[in-house]
């Protein structure tokens, strides 16, 4: 046979790169990036290149498999695996009744083509009412800052990092993420070009990142403390005139309750707990507001740690009040071919988002966007009376490893009557279920990035076929959801007819869609647009969304609009051009005006008030990512995982001289909710009184099914990460900032 050259955009990350792979029947030879991708013009990370050693991974699940009376799981057909889960799950909906049932969703599933767009089908259909997913240890301040800003979730500027002459990046590390709630592949490359033309970088991050080496300056922080350096920013920009609203003059609420909050928040008053003298808040306040084009970007480090919400929010205030906001070169929205499902308005948004309509059952916490800190689930499972867990479906998700208090959950899994769970492998969580569906390889699927899109820093899209056929009689992921949500409705999977649920959910949307004012459909007969689509499942999903989106044919409305076909017909992706102002189409308060000071938020400054007077303990964690790794997975191929040891402990020579930790020593590492052995780093890299550990790790678990993971098994950090030790008003936990010792073992 000959060899074959496919052409893909890289499902892993944000970076969205095209990659060129070249298989020979049905192997992966080599992949290579594709120089003619008019969005990644030929970047790629090793991650990338490795996409075939997972489609061979021997580990990597190809049929279902279901848990036998000896605790071993064996594969088996479809059907049988269907109706297991239908034995399981309808077993605790008829005893304990569909509150009992939850789902967790990891974050694969907001990459993958199948689960972004059926997830939206799977929940309301199933009938399951509690989610459960890493977003509450990752982006869940920031979805609650933009819901009470904009009136949207899931609208979430991205810095203009082309045009920007002054980029604050606070708490992200694209050296290793390639960018996060920031699409922009090759974003070092896009950081040195700033300075190229004479712009300035700056890095606020309390360990010296591979990021700072293509930055002007890095400006050590002290791990939770961003909320009282942006508000000192704020402080200095009132205080000496600088602030200016820029393009959005007449759009702003809020202005005056601003300048007034930030009256107390001094540089000096923040300084000591920061860890930035005064002078230099006050500089970098002065270089924001008086550069022509600058914008603060902020991600992970600002989100998970105590006070996520405020930093989130702030960030925004600081575009805002500099006149960067929804200007060319500042923090702009992204406007992508084919719009997300997650930017539907959210039924909230017409008279206000609010929070806390419930509690949760067990420690009483607030609901925040409809969900709770994700390590209460195992409370929720571990304590008997009315309400308690007895089943849930695991969809691409890994929260023994990637949720604090990983290792209580881990105890209580095996007390759940039913676990079912969609995933490529028997990771450490799923190794706990009844019934495991396999995913199909990313290679067996179309892919589209869905969500990805919203923040790209440009306009664009890239339509991926599969590189293979799925294996004869496999399920693709949508339709083992839309069998799986039949079943929890109670059918019995014997008589499901797939294809007629699809259309319904399809049915219902487009239905509902034309209903909605302003809509680009709004008015015309569903039955019509239904009749138009030559396509079905993700694919019909995905040529609506394009064809209803900016540059959509409206479905006949406008001639020379896209529609996937001209995705199809285009390999190397489209580009659209950059971003444009478009605030008017972002915001969805209901005062119409963008909220500067939502209440919700700026009363949380008592907290933060009282944390500036707290003595600070003298060593503090935070985790960090690698560019080899990709959170919980990707761990089980050889040529990734190679190499040195990723999961070490990184310490400031100092703090290791007062712990008496050595270099390539062992060292224990202990918080009030855990205590660890690592291997030390000792590197300047960090700021004194901050330690760092990688998440992700701690494969050594019994019953899962990575024979590779498990010998580079590195240890599980968040067995340190207190399970209560929360940013309260948006349920985020904080796993940056948490009083630690070390010491030798
Ligand atoms: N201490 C600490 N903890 C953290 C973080 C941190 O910074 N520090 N970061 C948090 C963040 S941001 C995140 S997003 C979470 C991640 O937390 P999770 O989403 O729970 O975990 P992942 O490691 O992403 O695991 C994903 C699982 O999905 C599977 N998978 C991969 N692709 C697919 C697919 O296409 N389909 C299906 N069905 N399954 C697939 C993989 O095999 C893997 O088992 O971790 C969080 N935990
Ligand atoms: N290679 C790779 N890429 C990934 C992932 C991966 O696991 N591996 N995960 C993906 C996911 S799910 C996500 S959410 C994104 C995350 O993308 P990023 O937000 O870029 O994540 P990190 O690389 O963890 O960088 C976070 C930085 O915050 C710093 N930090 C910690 N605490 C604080 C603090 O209190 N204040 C400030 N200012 N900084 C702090 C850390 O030192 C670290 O350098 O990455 C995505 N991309
Ligand atoms: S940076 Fe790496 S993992 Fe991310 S899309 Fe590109 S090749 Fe894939
Ligand atoms: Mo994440």
């Amino acid at each position: 046979m000959s060899e074959e050259v496919h052409l893909r955009t890289c499902h892993l990350c944000e970076s969205m790169c095209g990659l060129e792979v070249t298989v020979e029947d049905d192997r992966v030879l080599r992949i290579r990036p594709d120089k003619e991708d008019v969005w990644s013009r030929g970047y790629i990370c090793p991650k990338g290149t490795m996409l075939g050693e997972l489609h061979h991974d021997p580990d990597r699940l190809r049929s279902p498999v279901v848990k036998g009376e000896d605790g071993e799981f064996r594969e088996v057909s479809w059907e049988e695996a269907f109706r297991v889960a239908a034995e399981k799950i309808q077993a605790v909906t008829a005893n304990h009744g569909m509150q009992a049932l939850h789902t967790y969703i990891g974050n694969p599933a907001a990459h993958n083509f199948s689960l972004q767009r059926y997830i939206a089908a799977f929940m309301p259909m199933s009938g399951i009412e509690s989610v459960w997913s890493p977003g509450t240890v990752d982006q869940w301040p920031k979805n609650v800052s933009s819901a009470l800003m904009l009136g949207d979730a899931w609208r979430i500027p991205a810095p203009d990092v082309d045009r920007c002459d002054f980029l604050l990046v606070v708490g992200a590390n694209p050296h290793a993420s390639q960018g996060s709630l920031l699409a922009a592949s090759d974003l070092l490359g896009r950081l040195d070009a700033i300075q190229d033309r004479g712009g300035e970088v700056v890095v606020v991050d309390p360990r010296r990142t591979g990021t700072c080496d293509h930055a002007t300056e890095w400006v050590p922080i002290r791990p939770g403390t961003d909320a009282a350096l942006m508000m000192a920013m704020c402080h200095v920009i009132f205080r000496e005139g600088l602030e200016s609203l820029g393009n959005l003059e007449g759009k702003v609420d809020g202005l005056d309750r601003m300048k007034e909050l930030a009256k107390a928040w001094s540089p000096e008053r923040v300084e000591s707990t920061c860890g930035i003298p005064e002078a230099d808040i006050e500089r970098l306040a002065r270089s924001l507001a008086g550069a022509d084009h600058g914008a603060v970007y902020a991600r992970i480090g600002t989100c998970n740690q105590e006070f996520g919400t405020l930093a989130s929010w702030l960030t925004d205030v600081l575009n805002v009040i500099t006149g960067n906001m929804d200007r060319e070169g500042g923090a702009m929205f992204g406007n992508p071919i084919a719009w997300s499902l997650l930017n539907l308005p959210d039924p909230q948004y017409a008279e206000g988002f609010s929070f806390g309509r419930w509690k949760s059952r067990v420690s009483g916490y607030p609901e925040v966007l409809g969900q709770f800190p994700v390590s209460c689930l195992a409370e929720e499972i571990a304590t008997p009376g009315e309400g308690q867990i007895k089943g849930l479906v695991i969809i691409a998700g890994n929260p023994v490893i990637s949720s604090p208090g990983g290792d209580k959950l881990e105890e209580v899994l095996p007390d759940l009557e039913c676990i079912v769970a969609l995933d490529l492998y028997i990771n450490e969580t799923t190794c706990h279920a009844d019934v495991i569906f396999p995913a199909l390889s990313p290679f067996e699927q179309p892919h589209y990035d869905e969500l990805i899109w919203s923040w790209a820093i440009r306009s664009g899209g890239n339509f991926s076929p599969p590189v293979f056929e799925p294996p004869e009689g496999s399920y693709a992921e949508w339709q083992t959801l839309l069998m799986l949500a039949a079943i929890c409705q109670g059918a019995d999977p014997g008589s499901v007819d797939i294809g007629q649920i699809d259309d319904l959910f399809y049915g219902g949307l487009v239905a509902g869609l034309v209903q909605m004012p302003g809509f680009a459909l709004e008015g015309r007969e569903p039955a019509e647009i239904v009749e138009m689509s030559n396509h079905h499942g993700p694919m019909r999903m995905l040529d609506f969304q394009i064809r209803t989106g900016p540059w959509g044919d409206i479905y006949g409305k406008e001639s020379d609009g896209l529609t996937l076909e001209d995705l199809m017909a285009a390999p190397h992706g489209l580009d659209l051009g950059p971003m444009v102002p478009r605030i008017d189409e972002v915001l969805r308060t209901p005062s119409g005006d963008l909220e500067l000071a939502p209440e919700y938020i700026t009363n949380d400054l008592n907290r933060l008030a009282e944390r500036i007077e707290r003595a600070e303990p003298d060593l503090v964690l935070v985790s960090r990512r690698d560019v080899r790794s990709n959170n919980s997975w990707m761990h089980n191929l050889p040529k990734l995982v190679a190499g040195r040891n990723r999961c070490t402990l990184l310490i400031h020579p100092d703090d290791a001289e007062r712990c008496s930790v050595v270099h390539d020593e062992i060292t224990q590492i202990r918080s009030r909710s855990g205590c660890i052995e690592v291997v030390a780093e000792v590197t300047e890299e960090m700021m004194p009184g901050v330690v760092c550990l990688p998440h992700g790790w701690g494969h050594d678990r019994p019953g899962a099914r990575l024979e590779v993971a498990a010998r580079h098994a590195g240890v599980n950090s968040n067995h340190l990460s207190p399970g209560d030790f929360v940013d309260e008003i948006s349920g985020n936990q904080a796993v940056n900032g948490i009083p630690v010792e070390v010491s030798p073992i």
